[in-house]
């Protein structure tokens, strides 16, 4: 989330799309109620599926899945012809003036750059135009043809009405009343936010659809306001904490990077993350990489991360490709991995196509299951009958199931979605020989050191050069841990104005990552956390809930990342003078001589608001931006591609270009490109979902949850259900391509048909909680049906939009 739980309350417009959050998140739901009674806010849900958070909505609007892209870019056509946006925002905060370069194109639904053979685009073209100076070229009167607000205007000109009902099956009248609303929140003190989830996220196109509403956010000025931003509910209770510590193939802790293979230096890997300013007179803050960099490298490394040795660089792995979930499962399936470490994941359930993941699995030497619980992954080679069919005689992978705790049987903190730390205590004793994750972990980690001691091997100075300083080496305690990640001064830190005064004395916690150097003086685990044990004690356990201003600005409730504050970009909250855009919420303004206020200023505190700084401080051009000069796969604009398998069989906004019909830079492998379904044999829509009474895979052991939903369903409309003679309550075979589920039909009114194209589109609703282990009644694992494709950027995979044909059992 750009701001927090509790800054829903100042949202007067609240846009749930993409997610469900009264049924996924039904404690965070209650600040949407909240805005709606106190402020009579409005809340428009758009979904496939009448859901409960539609129930309570002032309009709902139902939309085909994976179309997003042309929902919101209709958006943003209508608020640029209508010039409904935040001139003063988008003028002075966005990069809409800039001018982009000459060789920059778009044409048949392809940008330029594009390499057909290697799905990947060459992006040099998606660039700034530079002066001599090197800074970028800008435009104030808006009107050069190149200028990013032409070419969007441009690009957006042909998502209109008629094309949003066409492709979406919105009706327009609901598209327009939603326009307005959205519109009505240009001014400057009027707000709308956001709230979403996977119904974003769980599609082939699927970052690029947050991309297009944080767009709109931005022409709206929403972004850095209270009550405004755009938000990720995030799943599990600690998902949000996976990412900040780098819980992913390619990320190192606070969003640092891994090397990749050509980058074998360091001097070379840090030039490129040390961005220069593209405007004068701007932060980007990222020049401040190596701090953050070398104190990591510390913290793992200590005494053995010398300048000498660049802090241990060499020790790193340098990435060839991306390990991400699907990567993993290829790799599996081509038998070319020996062994798998499951912590607390159940990959057979989880992962798109369970036939490839179960294939996988039974190609591995071993497996490692850390789970409190029996799953499906760690009963895989089980004979369960028709819902996993296998022959146990013929799987030779050795499982290792390790008990782990749960995290209500240890301490620790959680990092929620709006950035807070909050530690919690244990609240029981852990049952039998279940032993907490941090001691399995350590203890596989001491016997490994052991062993490259004992016997040595091709490379293992990284092993025994962890530092590894705990009372305890055999279980670091999580403040251990914690106080690590804050960060501390190794040696007595003189003031860098004032050398003969020490500002930290060795081995004291660090206050913050404005503290941390790049001479080898500073560790710390991750620098987005430092600051949440510092030297005054454990921020995260705070529990003062005062709120001086009333809007929801509880600062000395847990800590958030970064340095406290709670929300993101928050100077944009405030005008050129540094007068609040809103009088009535105000956030942070500029007193005279600092910033002050409801929050942590996300700016130098002592810049003068009229100083030409911008306030994205982390972009190098100070301000935010509407062309993605750098990142995205598939273009600087998103642009709506169908869903791998899509009902139309061609992109309805570029029919004649076959390469232009799903995602072009996505990455695909050649055997889940063939176990791809057509509509012909697939005919109907599926999407899948979670529901409030379980929780994914593990609530079907728990006796309570298998009694409010003790069988598996799949929802389908009353219209499909009289198509093809099913009546409610009675048995359905669904199949796609990859498998089929069999189990009980609910027939809705909630699930509409909808017109696409001129023809008659069915979804089919699809919950996730059910398998073959647990106390419920065994079912399917809805992951038989998945197509195995990833979002072009990060690889989520494509849950929310697939072909299924539905029959009677
Ligand atoms: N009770 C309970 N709560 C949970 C979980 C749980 O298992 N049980 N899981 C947690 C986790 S890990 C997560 S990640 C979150 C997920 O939170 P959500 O994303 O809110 O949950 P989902 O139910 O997966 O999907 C939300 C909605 O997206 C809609 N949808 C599908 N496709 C599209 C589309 O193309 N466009 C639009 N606009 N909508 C679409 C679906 O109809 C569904 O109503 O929930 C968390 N909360
Ligand atoms: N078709 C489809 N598939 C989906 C989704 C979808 O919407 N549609 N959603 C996806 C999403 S968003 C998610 S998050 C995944 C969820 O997939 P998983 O994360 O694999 O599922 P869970 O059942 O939430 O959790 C996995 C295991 O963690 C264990 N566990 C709990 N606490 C601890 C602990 O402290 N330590 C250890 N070691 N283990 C613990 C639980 O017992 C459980 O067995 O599913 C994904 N798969
Ligand atoms: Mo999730």
């Amino acid at each position: 989330m750009t701001n927090h739980w509790v800054d829903i309350k100042n949202a007067d417009i609240i846009l749930i799309m993409g997610g469900n959050a009264a049924e996924a998140h039904p404690c965070g739901f209650k600040w949407v109620t909240e805005a709606k009674a106190h402020r009579g806010a409005k809340l428009i849900v758009v979904d496939p599926r009448f859901t409960r958070s539609a129930s309570v909505a002032d309009v709902y609007a139902p939309i085909r899945t994976g179309t997003d892209i042309v929902f919101l870019g209709g958006v943003i056509r209508y608020l640029l012809e209508k010039d409904q946006i935040q001139h003063e925002y988008v003028r002075n905060y966005t990069d809409l003036s800039f001018i982009v370069r000459e060789d920059f194109s778009f044409e048949n639904g392809l940008f330029s750059g594009y390499d057909a053979e290697k799905r990947r685009y060459d992006k040099s073209s998606w660039d700034y135009e530079r002066g001599e100076d090197g800074y970028v070229k800008t435009d104030p009167t808006l009107q050069h043809p190149r200028c990013v607000y032409q070419l969007m205007k441009q690009h957006y000109a042909r998502y209109t009405p008629e094309t949003v009902e066409r492709v979406c099956g919105t009706p327009q009248a609901k598209f327009l009343q939603i326009c307005e609303m959205l519109a009505s929140t240009a001014p400057a003190n009027r707000v709308a936010t956001i709230l979403y989830a996977l119904g974003w996220a769980q599609h082939s196109i699927g970052a690029q659809i947050i991309r297009t509403a944080a767009m709109m956010q931005l022409l709206l000025g929403n972004i850095g306001m209270p009550g405004g931003g755009i938000n990720a509910l995030r799943g599990h209770s600690n998902i949000q904490g996976l990412t900040d510590l780098g819980l992913m193939s390619n990320l190192l802790p606070g969003y640092l990077t891994l090397p990749n293979e050509a980058e074998q230096e360091l001097p070379q890997y840090l030039a490129a993350r040390t961005l220069k300013p593209l405007r004068p007179n701007q932060m980007s803050y990222w020049q401040n990489y190596p701090k953050f960099f070398v104190s990591l490298m510390k913290a793992w490394w200590g005494k053995a991360a010398t300048a000498e040795n660049n802090w241990a660089y060499d020790y790193l792995p340098k990435l060839d490709k991306l390990y991400d979930l699907l990567q993993v499962v290829e790799l599996m399936a081509q038998g070319k991995m020996n062994g798998y470490i499951c912590q607390g994941f159940n990959p057979l359930a989880a992962a798109p196509n369970k036939a490839k993941v179960l294939e996988g699995l039974a190609k591995l030497k071993y497996l490692v299951v850390m789970d409190p619980l029996a799953t499906e992954t760690s009963e895989f080679w089980r004979n369960a009958g028709e819902s996993n069919p296998v022959d146990p005689s013929k799987i030779q992978t050795e499982v290792f199931r390790l008990p782990t705790t749960c995290f209500a049987e240890e301490d620790g903190s959680l990092v929620n979605s709006g950035r807070w730390l909050q530690w919690h205590w244990k609240g029981a004793e852990p049952p039998g020989e279940a032993r907490s994750d941090i001691e399995i972990m350590a203890e596989l980690f001491l016997r490994i050191r052991e062993r490259y001691r004992r016997e040595g091997g091709a490379f293992p100075a990284p092993i025994l050069d962890l530092w590894w300083p705990y009372a305890n080496e055999a279980n670091p305690t999580p403040e251990e841990l914690a106080k690590e990640y804050s960060g501390k001064a190794l040696v007595d830190l003189p003031d860098p104005k004032d050398p003969a005064r020490i500002v930290r004395r060795a081995g004291e916690q660090l206050a913050g990552f404005a503290e941390l150097r790049d001479d080898g003086s500073t560790a710390c685990g991750c620098w987005i956390f430092s600051g949440s044990w510092g030297p005054t004690g454990n921020l995260m356990a705070r529990r003062d809930n005062s709120d001086p201003t009333g809007i929801g600005q509880t600062l000395g409730w847990s800590w958030a990342w970064p340095a406290n504050r709670r929300i993101l970009y928050n100077r944009a909250s405030a005008d050129l003078q540094g007068r609040p855009f809103d009088p009535q919420r105000k956030l942070i303004y500029w007193n005279g001589k600092a910033w002050a206020g409801a929050d942590v200023p996300d700016f130098k505190v002592d810049e003068p608001p009229d100083s030409g700084m911008g306030p994205f401080i982390m972009n190098p051009e100070g301000v935010a931006r509407f062309f993605a000069r750098a990142g995205m796969a598939e273009g600087p604009f998103p642009e709506h591609y169908e869903p791998f398998e899509t009902p139309l069989g061609y992109n309805p906004l570029h029919p004649k270009t076959p390469a232009a019909t799903s995602n072009p830079a996505a990455r695909v492998f050649a055997r889940d490109l063939a176990d791809m379904g057509k509509v012909e044999e697939f005919p109907h829509v599926a999407t899948t979902y979670r529901l409030t009474e379980h929780f994914h895979y593990w609530t079907k052991n728990v006796r309570l949850n298998a009694i409010v939903q003790p069988e598996q369903f799949v929802e389908i409309g009353e219209a499909l259900a009289k198509e093809l003679g099913i009546a409610n309550g009675e048995r359905v075979k669904v199949s796609s391509k990859r498998g089929y589920i069999k189990a009980v039909a609910l027939v809705t009114k909630r699930i509409r048909p909808l017109t696409i194209e001129g023809k008659t589109v069915h979804h089919v609703g699809i919950p996730i909680h059910w398998g073959f282990v647990g106390i419920a009644k065994p079912g399917f694992l809805a992951n038989t049906l998945t197509p195995s494709v990833g979002d072009g950027n990060i690889q989520t995979p494509e849950f929310k939009s697939f072909l299924v044909k539905v029959e009677k059992a």
